[in-house]
């Protein structure tokens, strides 16, 4: 795909007001692939701007019609899926297969999913002596990250669409090029102008002055806990509405009873997929002390044969955090069953599928993010044990229990302390509610619930 040379903003690609650019990079041979400009506060506030004119009209839009558009975005998205895959692939650096099945597939799930959402959602009803409508929150500033660089962005837009709410959206400057895509399928879907903007750009400039901007109702984020906390302040003082989705430190928990091969396997390839740089990833693998060395055992057989299909990390800088992640794990002393952090190649960001046992929870690579290709293996004695330390961290985003018996793992899985959990494996459902308890963020995406994220309600007495 060639890079635009501007801004999408009221429905058409504008300059920039500034002249620096970013450069995007591949990470798989750490070539500059294209130049995008790099938005300032004037790019915001125009977006922004932009975005408020064009609410009155696009609010009131019949929820058919705005269904209807969704359909037709995600039909583009559908049609262009090839092409935006390997866009995905150039800035990412994710294998081809799965650009298309898992970062293709998600947004174009979500965008269906809101079109038939919206058509049948109820935005009036009567409670009583009441009519109770929900209506939208307004102008919506979405700040997303690179891991799912088109699936980030869908999962903002499609329910702030979905809702009636116009937006702007501040693209991860490692991976403009997937939004640049994404605003080129909005304009052939026939979405109105202003009704969704792009401002790639910086995150300390166009994404903080997206979040300070005062014509924004809610500021929508996805990405470090460092920066979340920073926009919830901001937002705070504003008294403005934010939705977060941070960090997570998911546990695996493999029951005595479970299959323990399927559940090994597919709890390594789960932390691999991506390079790791998954926020729900399943990066603590909890198992029974009776089955640990069994467990160990499969693991690191399972990693080394991920070994071939894992692509790089991003950049350079999340390459580095992550080397250092695993150092500091074999300083503290976890046992190294597979990977390290020695580079296995001379270009490009890759770290190798890495495998830990003898992981306390104490320990720094059993309780912070690592957004790698890591697992930790930790070792339970009983039912009590296992729930104490799945629930040790600060964050609550996701996790998944296996057991013989559904029943068991459902009992089990109701006691964890984190937004969404994987009973014997799940499966992708972008109805589904995405979200964290703890710090691991603020608010729901996905299904209803995400839809809800973007409407305000207000009553009217007979
Ligand atoms: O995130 P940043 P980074 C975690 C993961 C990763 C770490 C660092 O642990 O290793 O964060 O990643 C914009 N005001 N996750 O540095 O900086 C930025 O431009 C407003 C978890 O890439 O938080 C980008 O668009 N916006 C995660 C977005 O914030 C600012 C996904 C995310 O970047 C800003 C990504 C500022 N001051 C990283 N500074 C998940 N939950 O899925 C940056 N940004």
């Amino acid at each position: 795909m060639k890079a635009r040379d501007g801004m999408y903003i009221d429905g058409a690609w504008r300059p920039a007001a500034g002249l620096n650019v970013i450069e995007v990079v591949n990470p798989a041979d750490e070539e500059v692939i294209a130049r995008v400009p790099a938005g300032t506060a004037e790019d915001v506030d125009r977006a922004v701007r932009a975005a408020r004119a064009a609410l009155p009209a696009w609010s009131a839009t019949p929820p058919a019609e705005r269904a209807a558009r969704l359909a037709a975005l995600r039909d583009v998205l559908a049609a262009r899926k090839d092409e935006i895959a390997a866009t995905i692939t150039a800035e990412l650096g994710s294998p081809l297969p799965l650009s298309q099945a898992v970062h293709m597939g998600a947004p174009i799930a979500v965008a269906g999913s809101y079109a038939e959402l919206t058509a049948a959602y109820a935005f009036e009803e009567k409670v009583g002596n009441s009519t109770v409508h929900q209506e939208p929150i307004g102008v919506v500033g979405a700040i997303t990250p690179w891991n799912y660089p088109l699936h980030q962005i869908v999962a903002k837009a499609a329910p702030a669409l979905a809702a009636g709410c116009t937006i702007v959206v501040k693209p991860a400057e490692d991976t403009p090029l997937t939004a640049q895509a994404f605003a080129e399928a909005v304009h052939e879907a026939g979405l109105p102008a202003g009704v969704v903007n792009l401002v790639t750009g910086l995150g300390p400039v166009a994404g903080q002055a997206l979040a300070e901007h005062p014509e924004v109702d809610l500021v929508s984020f996805t990405g470090s806990t460092a920066v979340g906390r920073q926009i919830a302040a901001t937002a705070g003082a504003a008294v403005k509405k934010v939705a977060l989705e941070l960090g997570g430190k998911s546990a695996n928990v493999i029951l005595p009873s479970a299959d323990l091969a399927r559940a090994v396997n597919v709890g390594v390839a789960n932390v691999m997929s991506n390079s790791g740089q998954t926020c729900s990833a399943w990066t603590r693998m909890l198992v029974h002390a009776a089955q640990y060395d069994a467990a160990v055992e499969l693991a690191a057989a399972a990693a080394a044969k991920y070994g071939e299909r894992i692509g790089p990390l991003v950049n350079a800088r999340q390459r580095d955090r992550v080397r250092g992640y695993i150092d500091k794990g074999v300083a503290e002393g976890a046992r190294l069953v597979a990977g390290g952090a020695e580079p296995p190649r001379e270009r490009g960001y890759f770290v190798s599928p890495t495998v830990f046992a003898d992981v306390t929870p104490e320990m720094t690579i059993a309780q912070e993010e690592i957004f790698g290709p890591v697992l930790s293996i930790l070792r339970y004695e009983d039912e009590a044990d296992a729930l104490r330390i799945a629930n040790g961290t600060v964050y609550g985003l996701a996790g998944a229990v296996w057991a013989g018996d559904e029943a068991e793992a459902v009992a089990f899985a109701r006691r964890m302390e984190t937004g969404q959990v994987d009973i014997n494996g799940g499966r992708f459902n972008p109805l589904a509610p995405f979200g964290g308890y703890k710090q691991s963020g603020v608010g729901r995406e996905l299904g209803a619930h995400g839809l809800a994220e973007y409407l305000q309600t207000k009553s009217l007495q007979f």
